[in-house]
């Protein structure tokens, strides 16, 4: 992620090209009323775990969305007049049934349950979470992939109106935010799509109205605010990859025995505890998902 070392770095920059006097204005549109399915989630209760999760209000005010701001306050301070209404999701490339959905349609089709969650972010800190959602696989057999199918490419809505970094000349990173999955990660029952968290239609600053979730994975793979799903035959260049290849790969999986090159891996800091705890392989969830990456180097799947 961009340390604040980063942003003097490339401030400096820019005031060598004489644009340092430009600050951009933080306009953000008033856009609607309502979440888009208006009503209190109806959803599967997960039975199935112990995991505790995290207190509401830190995952509500503790996060990243850099289309806000770099700061950790910055997404909720910046984003209360972000109330995405009827929100539309296109989904193309290889696919036999490309669609153009109104979110409240998409969910008509889709079971909604609770998954409760570790979310490891790979600036070694981590929180529980309480997802509401459904798994992207159902997603996947509506619009069933085609034989050139390899990958699905996801896309933040690029809209400099609601999101005032994208239109910052300090931004740091191109926007809009993209993210990927191979089609086989992207098939596991873990991954979902979450539209809600605590039972609640997500908040703007946790990525309303719909984000990807993917536990054994770092943070920065669960975009937000998702507009567009490409199945594509070629791997995606994502966000992060793209801005520092050396740093974030297209895999993002959690390794404790994989450092990041600023930083080590082996631990983490759990938001509302004291102290930190070891950092588990794929994040604890090995036993679900480490089929996928049978004989790949681990080192590469940073
Ligand atoms: N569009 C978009 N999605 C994003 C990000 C972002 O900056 N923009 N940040 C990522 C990172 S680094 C993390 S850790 C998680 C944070 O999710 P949370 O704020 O709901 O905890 O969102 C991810 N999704
Ligand atoms: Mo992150």
């Amino acid at each position: 992620m961009i340390t604040p070392q980063d942003l003097f770095l490339q401030r400096r920059k820019f005031l060598a090209l004489g644009v340092g006097a430009m600050v951009s204005p933080l306009l953000i549109d008033e856009l609607m009323a309502q979440t888009p399915y208006g009503k209190p989630l109806d959803y599967l209760k997960d039975s199935n775990t112990s995991l505790k999760p995290t207190r509401e209000s830190d995952a509500t005010s503790y996060n990243n969305f850099y289309e806000f701001g770099f700061g950790k306050d910055d997404p909720k301070a910046k984003s209360g007049s972000f109330h995405p209404t009827s929100w539309k999701i296109q989904i193309s490339g290889e696919v036999q049934n490309p669609m153009s959905i109104e979110l409240s349609d998409l969910l008509k089709s889709v079971k909604l349950q609770e998954r409760i969650y570790r979310m490891r972010c790979v600036e070694a800190w981590s929180m529980i979470i309480p997802w509401v959602g459904f798994e992207l696989r159902e997603l996947i057999a509506l619009v069933k992939p085609n034989s050139k199918a390899k990958y699905v490419k996801f896309t933040t809505l690029y809209d400099p109106n609601v999101f005032p970094m994208q239109k910052s000349l300090f931004s740091g990173i191109d926007f809009p935010y993209v993210e990927g999955l191979r089609l086989d990660e992207a098939s596991n029952p873990l991954t979902l799509l979450a539209v809600g968290m605590y039972g609640k239609p997500l908040l703007p600053q946790n990525g309303a109205p719909i984000r990807l979730v993917v536990p054994w994975k770092y943070g920065f793979k669960y975009i937000k605010s998702i507009e567009k799903i490409e199945f594509t035959s070629t791997q995606p260049l994502s966000t992060w990859e793209k801005q520092n290849p050396r740093e974030y790969g297209f895999y993002g999986n959690v390794d404790p025995q994989t450092p990041h090159p600023r930083w080590s891996q082996a631990s983490e800091r759990v938001i509302g505890e004291r102290g930190r705890k070891p950092t588990l392989y794929l994040n604890g969830y090995e036993k679900e998902v480490g089929y996928l990456y049978e004989g790949m180097d681990r080192s590469k799947l940073y």
